[in-house]
């Protein structure tokens, strides 16, 4: 329903602050409310007229890589997406295309096909490029999860792999999720074909191939749910902590910040943990935020306004600690995200509404770059 424009909004409109808080507005199929979004924060989006540079440009100034995870078919076929990505991050990660059943699909066949497409957009682009990942219990191929291996058998396949492909992306790939989601729930070594037949070694082995094949690529360490101090978050300490004692060349810890307005994080706790992994010598990548407004409270400009809070103070905390070199977000749009179709329900947890418009999340990240 649109609603008749007082005369300070016609006035205000004039000013690219209150447009894009107007367009940050739109969800689903596009704008049809005039009223302004809330501010993402009292002091920054109050007091400060919102940059009209991008972005990436506003990141780039702080040295920080801001990114978004990429999926190939989108890229190829919607022409915003790709106006979008190559505006507005400086970071690309591979969201699907690197995965160990789309990259290597048979025992002796390895398929580069979509990688390439993205790497390529990225180089065209000057964006940075974080390859995600090498080894991971989930998108396996059926060879690899239903072939009888043991340990003399598979151990060639995971070097092989993980010196096949990144020696492939040598020079363009800078960063790699080389281990992904090893640790569950309970903080254990998550049960996988790599841990059973291999062994727990298997992570180092990961990781020095990886190095082997690409000494200049940035390594690390991926994982969800391990971004505040707590059992989780010191299984993960424990291990790279250990990696690190025994020169495994291992050289960051990516926190994946899948988070839900209703559940909000508890920022001192992610605070502390980068802390305590800087002390470590270790960065730290934000490698696959979102942030779900499903069973938040109120309408859906304050979920927005709450999401956006969200955004806002991880970015915070990124900027604050010196080892925080990455944010990246799952997905371009909410049209893009892998939450409706897992969880089963409509959401809309990006920057970007489906119509391509940018939402108080967006302009929240930008007030505080600017
Ligand atoms: O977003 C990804 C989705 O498109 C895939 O179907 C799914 C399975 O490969 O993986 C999703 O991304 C996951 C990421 O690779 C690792 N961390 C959790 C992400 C969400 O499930």
């Amino acid at each position: 329903m649109t609603q008749p424009i007082s005369r300070f909004w016609q006035r205000s409109l004039a000013s690219g602050f209150l447009a894009a808080l107007m367009t940050s507005l739109c969800l689903g199929s596009g704008c049809n409310t005039l009223e302004p979004a809330p501010p993402s924060s009292a002091e920054e989006l109050q007091t400060q007229p919102l940059s009209p540079l991008p972005l990436r440009a506003l990141a780039q100034q702080r040295r920080l890589q801001i990114g978004t995870a990429v999926q190939v078919k989108p890229l190829q076929q919607e022409a915003p997406y790709r106006q979008i990505l190559a505006r507005e991050f400086n970071q690309i990660t591979t969201e699907n295309a690197m995965k160990f059943r789309v990259i290597h699909p048979k025992p002796d066949r390895y398929d580069f096909t979509d990688a390439d497409q993205i790497v390529r957009f990225a180089q065209t682009h000057r964006m940075a490029v974080h390859g995600h990942a090498m080894v991971w219990y989930r998108t396996q191929p059926d060879w690899l999860t239903q072939g009888e291996w043991t340990r003399q058998t598979l151990m060639p396949v995971l070097k092989d792999h993980i010196r096949t492909v990144v020696r492939q992306y040598r020079g363009r790939v800078q960063s790699w999720d080389v281990v992904n989601e090893a640790i569950d729930d309970q903080g254990n070594l998550r049960d996988n074909l790599w841990l059973r037949v291999i062994g727990p070694e298997y992570i180092a082995i990961a990781f020095q191939e990886a190095h082997a094949a690409d000494p200049k690529a940035r390594l690390f360490y991926n994982d969800y749910g391990g971004e505040e101090v707590g059992k989780k978050s010191d299984a993960i300490y424990d291990l790279v902590k250990t990696l690190r004692d025994q020169g495994v060349p291992i050289h960051g810890v990516g926190l994946q910040m899948h988070k839900t307005i209703k559940r909000p994080p508890k920022f001192d706790r992610i605070h502390k943990n980068l802390q305590r992994l800087q002390a470590l010598g270790l960065d730290v990548r934000i490698t696959e935020m979102d942030v779900q407004i499903h069973g938040g409270q109120g309408n859906l400009t304050q979920k927005l306004h709450a999401q956006a809070q969200v955004y806002q103070q991880i970015l915070k905390l990124c900027l604050n600690a010196p080892n925080c070199k990455a944010l990246t977000v799952w997905g371009l749009s909410d049209q893009h995200s892998w939450i409706p179709e897992f969880f089963k329900r409509p959401d809309a947890p990006l920057l970007f509404d489906s119509a391509y418009q940018p939402k108080p999340a967006y302009n929240a990240l930008k007030a505080l770059l600017q």
